[in-house]
């Protein structure tokens, strides 16, 4: 088998920039707070990292909305601390990837700044998605589409004399109006972007939803009784065009001048045909299908993500990639902690850490899952997130999964910051999460997640591209890897289970008379 390549087999670890480390005390992370953390990413053994976007940008959704994709927003730095953070992590061995947003801009791009000035049908106009309104005089939207954050995907813009005028598309907020990936100049100036960084030495991209960017030109209106947010629904003509196929494979023809660099792209689409079209020889590196962030802790529907997981990527040779969670989905920790409680749901997350290093392919770590940290229920007032403005208040929206992370210390900011204001408040409970803590506890959750990825790394146990499946008992599941020989093997019962004898290499939670615990996973070699 040809040797893999770097990203076939990596730790990726996401770092949401405003939320990880502060490095000039405004209370916001930034990256020279990345650049200070470098050690603590090594020593957790993270092999890339993969950035949020950092990309100059007004923040109306916290850098998603992107108004040069070829600057660095002095919120983070500049280009110059972006080129030492690559300097200083090349140093340490690490790759680093960025996270790019090509579906949409942000409605101060220069680009969208001519066309508001510009009259209807001018070339400024052609490179978004305006159109004229339905009704009388223009006064409803081209089509019944809803953004993802709620409320319609349309907005009306005023012409140049005062009078109400056309409507531009924006699939997520109004300030970022979705780009017209028919106009030329589009994929022109995304050409531009990849070759700017891939130049300056970063190692590949996150791609923001890499099945949006083309919309059927007719835009068909669409049954909203079917929308939901986590699930883009096949047939659904907001996403996942056929024409976007075509996009990838231009995209990897740059890519190709830069062998060693990858793309990741954002999939939320349904069928596991639909995703493996994504992941051809000629179109992305790896794709994020979220199969497991959408699964109840439960085996046999984790077995049945992890099963379709690996086989819809080897419908076309692709590599399986893992996650638990995100910056736009609720904590796993709080997740699994649905009808059981907090305590059961961190022994629930650390049980699937294991599982998901156990398996074969590319893992995601998102910031802070690492120290088990849970979503946080914070004040409607503290709230930033355009979803809780857009659904009138009905959705809270994700930023109880970005709080700042707890580095040290007992109280806030633990660390983060030197400035007490940190961009949204740290709960004082973290003071028994915080990073220095649990390093020095032999049981935390990072300790377990470092002792399991030098395990990944070192055991010649963990080799083989497939997984194989023993039988286990109701509620249980086991498998290993093709060629090594450690099983994994997890226990979704509340009740104890007894093992196949052998030795144990880790456990997710002390044994109970010598059983596997409830929540709990386990490797082992067996005799
Ligand atoms: O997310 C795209 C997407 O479809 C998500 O919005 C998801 O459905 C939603 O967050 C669930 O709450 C990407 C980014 O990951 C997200 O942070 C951005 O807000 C969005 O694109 C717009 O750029």
């Amino acid at each position: 088998a040809a040797p893999l390549k770097w990203w076939q087999d990596a730790i990726f670890y996401q770092i949401y920039p405003r939320s990880f480390a502060d490095g000039n005390g405004d209370g916001v992370g930034d990256l020279r707070g990345v650049a200070e953390k470098l050690g603590y990413l090594e020593l957790l053994g993270i092999d890339a990292l993969w950035l949020s976007p950092v990309m100059r940008s007004p923040m109306a959704d916290h850098g998603y909305d992107v108004s040069d994709p070829r600057d660095i927003d002095p919120l983070f730095g500049s280009l110059a601390a972006m080129d030492a953070l690559l300097v200083a992590a090349h140093e340490r061995g690490m790759k680093v990837t960025m996270d790019l947003v090509p579906n949409h801009t942000s409605d101060q791009h220069p680009w969208f700044v001519e066309a508001l000035n510009s009259a209807p049908g001018s070339p400024e106009r052609a490179r978004y998605i305006f159109r004229d309104g339905r009704g009388d005089h223009g006064e409803l939207p081209p089509n019944n589409w809803p953004s993802v954050f709620g409320g319609p995907a349309w907005h009306r813009v005023t012409e140049a004399d005062g009078s109400p005028g056309q409507w531009y598309l924006h699939l997520f907020a109004p300030e970022q109006p979705d780009l017209n990936w028919e106009n030329p100049e589009v994929f022109e100036d995304l050409e531009k972007t990849l070759r700017f960084w891939l130049d300056r030495g970063v190692d590949g991209f996150r791609i923001d939803v890499a099945h949006g960017m083309v919309k059927p030109s007719d835009l068909p209106d669409m049954d909203v009784s079917e929308v939901q947010l986590l699930v883009n629904r096949d047939g659904d003509p907001r996403f996942n065009n056929p024409g976007v196929h075509a996009i990838h494979r231009r995209i990897r023809t740059v890519m190709d001048e830069y062998p060693e660099a990858m793309t990741v792209g954002e999939l939320w689409v349904e069928s596991n045909d639909a995703f493996a079209e994504y992941l051809r020889p000629d179109e992305l590196h790896l794709g994020f299908n979220f199969r497991l962030v959408k699964t109840a802790f439960d085996a046999v529907e984790i077995r049945e993500a992890i099963e379709e997981s690996i086989n819809a990527v080897d419908l076309v040779g692709g590599t399986p990639t893992w996650t638990l969670s995100n910056h736009d989905v609720e904590r796993e920790v709080t997740r699994y902690a649905d009808g059981v409680g907090p305590g059961a749901g961190l022994e629930r997350a650390k049980a699937m850490i294991l599982v998901e290093l156990a398996l074969p392919g590319t893992s995601f770590v998102y910031n802070g899952a690492e120290l088990g940290l849970p979503n946080v229920d914070l004040p409607d007032e503290v709230l930033q997130d355009p979803t809780w403005e857009r659904s009138g208040h009905t959705e809270r929206g994700r930023d109880g999964c970005r709080v700042p992370l707890p580095w040290e210390g007992n109280r806030p900011p633990f660390g983060f910051s030197t400035n007490p204001r940190t961009w949204l408040p740290i709960p004082p409970e973290w003071a028994d999460r915080t990073a220095e803590g649990q390093l020095e506890n032999v049981h935390s959750t990072l300790s377990l997640y470092r002792e399991a990825i030098e395990m990944r790394k070192t055991r010649p146990e963990f080799s083989g591209r497939g997984v194989e499946w023993y039988g286990a008992p109701e509620g249980c599941l086991a498998f290993r890897r093709s060629e090594g020989h450690a099983v994994c093997a997890l226990n979704t019962t509340d009740t104890p289970v007894g093992f196949p004898p052998g030795e144990l290499l880790l456990c997710s939670a002390p044994l109970q008379d010598g059983k596997l615990a409830p929540n709990a996973a386990a490797w082992l070699i067996p005799d």
